[in-house]
């Protein structure tokens, strides 16, 4: 081992804190050497990579990865919240005593990083300046220099994020461990993602993929965000953050909202206007997976991204789906894109729903590094790239980001909505004034069961706010946190819940969605401002049509309009049935949430 005080002087990390505990997993890992870095480090790692081949070029200043075949996404079966007090359990956070964790991951962890080099990231998940700053300073220590690209991406990452901070930073140990052996997804499962929230440690074994891996966002970000936002009053979530702009009138508003994975935040988030509404409105992207909600002295909720990043879904991601996207990953831009198809002979990147399929199978691997023109039987219909495959991009590449998108004070919020995968019942947007039945909502939503979720047809996968895979304590406190937070802001924002997903007979999707999904929110916008006044319906108020903007909507659209503005009161009352079923589960469940279901439950039996 090298002489580790001479190394953490010369990268100028003097937090006396920060010292100790990294000298102190440098023993426990092993690792040969460590290395502190910053985002001033970016060229030197990335031509590091590029030369062992652990990255290939894609083209002019992008890059490509592959992650091991059997790590490919957050394992959810594996991820565990380890506290001090039982208390903490809840029914989705997977929750065990720290006591019988820790001393599994030391294990785990104990010479696991012999031979390689232990980096130091000293990062902030916040603007700096940010009255939330004190929660959102950490250090992830990992063998991984991928890990290490990717979070100078997703997070601020130098030692000035740390140094004045004292012994408020969170501790995120990342240990790869040896892929080809974990026996993922078997019963002999080795990997470990452990979040010990009353300690503020986070110990992450067994994986080099995305939230397993890159500490800031998942396991921080969310998981030790929302512990922390539980203890100390604020919110941490699964959602996105954009700000519209309406240029008539110069008046912003700000909405926030929460999705399940893969449901379409980022293509929200990153949104333009339509065509026909581009003259009125101006889009910014704030956010695409995190928010952290804060009360202001002056009454009012604001809230900020704690990225500095997107780690996006790439499937179906094209110059028609999320144009900004696209053009955050151009070359020059720095971008990462892991387990999508890959040319060894152009350095072009392709998946699913990029475009059209390369017929020139010249060069062309899939995600797994298989030649595509190989390929037999059965493997020429499989996918190129993996269903999974992200890009990492950071949030000054996204042509739309804020103007203020570092501003420590965050953003006021006026809006907070929820969304799901829901092919009926669910009317493209129905607003909620009253503050527990909008937490109601949050806590009621769902998507599909999918092919790879097991579930009864009909019946959804609730995702509390979409915080199911991240919740780090019990759902009955989340639901009582959420009221008092909201509760003690003088200036509310409004609630509404929003699905694009419905589906026709036919199972086409009855409203066309991406930019189109402007129009409702400006509705919401204008209902909050009393301009509009909608139709009361027993689940919220849901526009009248001629309120909404429909100018340059397509022809398929404004004749299937009617059914996504209406509510079927049936399939809403056995809704109900299963929404019982699923709050019951929570022990202790503020009295204001079921009697806000009994509200709406009342209301859709007089209808
Ligand atoms: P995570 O990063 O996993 O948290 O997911 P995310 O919420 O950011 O999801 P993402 O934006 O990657 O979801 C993408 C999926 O939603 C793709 O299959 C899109 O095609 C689909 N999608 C997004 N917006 C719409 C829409 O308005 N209508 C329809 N029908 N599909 C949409
Ligand atoms: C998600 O799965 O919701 C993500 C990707 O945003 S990961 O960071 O891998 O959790
Ligand atoms: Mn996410």
């Amino acid at each position: 081992m090298v002489d580790l005080e001479r190394v953490l002087d010369e990268a100028g990390l003097t937090n006396p804190s920060v010292r100790e505990y990294v000298a102190h997993w440098a023993g426990v890992t092993g690792a040969e050497r460590v290395e502190v870095v910053s985002a001033a480090d970016d060229a030197r790692l990335i031509q590091e990579a590029l030369d062992d081949g652990e990255l290939l070029p894609a083209g002019e200043g992008r890059y490509y990865s592959r992650s091991f075949y059997k790590d490919t996404a957050r394992a959810e079966e594996r991820t565990i919240v380890a506290t001090s007090d039982e208390a903490d359990k809840g029914i989705y956070n997977n929750w065990k005593p720290a006591a019988e964790m820790k001393p599994k991951l030391i294990e785990l962890m104990t010479g696991a990083s012999a031979g390689k080099t232990m980096y130091v990231i000293p990062y902030l998940m916040a603007p700096q300046g940010s009255p939330l700053e004190r929660f959102a300073a950490g250090v992830e220590l990992t063998d991984n220099r991928n890990v290490v690209l990717q979070m100078i991406r997703m997070a601020r990452v130098g030692v000035e994020f740390i140094n004045d901070l004292g012994d408020s930073f969170v501790r995120a140990v990342h240990v790869t461990g040896d892929l080809a052996n974990l026996g993922q997804g078997t019963p002999d499962d080795k990997r470990y993602f452990v979040t010990v929230a009353d300690e503020r440690t986070i110990l992450h074994f067994g994986s080099s993929y995305g939230g397993n891996a890159l500490l800031g966002k998942i396991a921080h970000g969310l998981r030790q965000g929302a512990y922390d936002g539980w203890k100390n009053g604020f919110l941490v979530e699964q959602f996105m953050l954009l700000g519209i702009t309406d240029k008539e009138t110069g008046a912003k508003y700000n909405i926030c909202g929460g999705f399940p994975s893969a449901s379409g935040k980022t293509n929200l988030a990153m949104t333009l206007a339509p065509d026909a509404l581009g003259d009125r409105y101006y889009v910014e992207f704030y956010g695409d997976d995190i928010a952290w909600l804060w009360v202001g002295e002056d009454g009012k909720l604001y809230g900020m991204n704690p990225e500095y990043g997107v780690f996006g879904v790439a499937k179906d991601t094209n110059e028609k789906t999320n144009p900004t996207a696209i053009d955050s990953i151009v070359p020059g831009t720095g971008a990462i894109f892991t387990n999508v198809a890959y040319n060894t002979k152009t350095q072009e990147v392709w998946w699913e729903g990029r475009g059209d399929k390369p017929t020139d199978l010249d060069g062309w691997t899939d995600w797994k590094g298989d030649v595509i023109a190989d390929r037999t039987g059965d493997e020429v219909d499989a996918p190129w790239a993996h269903p999974n495959s992200r890009f990492t991009t950071t949030l000054a590449n996204v042509p739309n980001v804020a103007g203020d998108f570092e501003d420590p004070a965050g953003v006021e919020i006026h809006g907070i909505i929820f969304g799901g995968r829901t092919r009926d019942r669910e009317p493209l947007v129905r607003a909620i004034n009253d503050v527990a039945e909008g937490v109601y909502d949050g806590l009621t939503l769902g998507a599909e069961a999918t092919a790879a979720a097991d579930g009864l047809e009909g019946v959804l996968r609730y995702d509390p706010m979409s915080m199911r895979p991240f919740m780090s304590y019990s759902e009955a406190d989340y639901a009582a946190h959420w009221l008092e937070v909201i509760g003690r802001a003088t200036t509310k924002p409004i609630f509404a819940h929003v699905n694009w997903f419905q589906r026709g007979e036919d199972g086409r999707f009855l409203w066309p969605g991406y930019r189109e999904n402007l129009r409702p929110l400006v509705w919401l916008m204008q209902y909050k401002n009393g301009e509009v006044s909608g139709v009361e319906t027993p689940v919220g108020v849901i526009p009248a049509r001629e309120e909404l903007n429909l100018e340059g909507l397509d022809e398929q659209a404004l004749a299937d309009l009617d059914t996504v503005l209406t509510i079927d009161v049936e399939r809403w009352q056995q809704e109900m049935g299963h929404r019982e079923k699923h709050l019951a589960q929570f022990d202790g469940l503020p009295e204001a949430i079921w009697e806000a279901h009994r509200r709406v439950e009342d209301a859709l039996n007089q209808a």
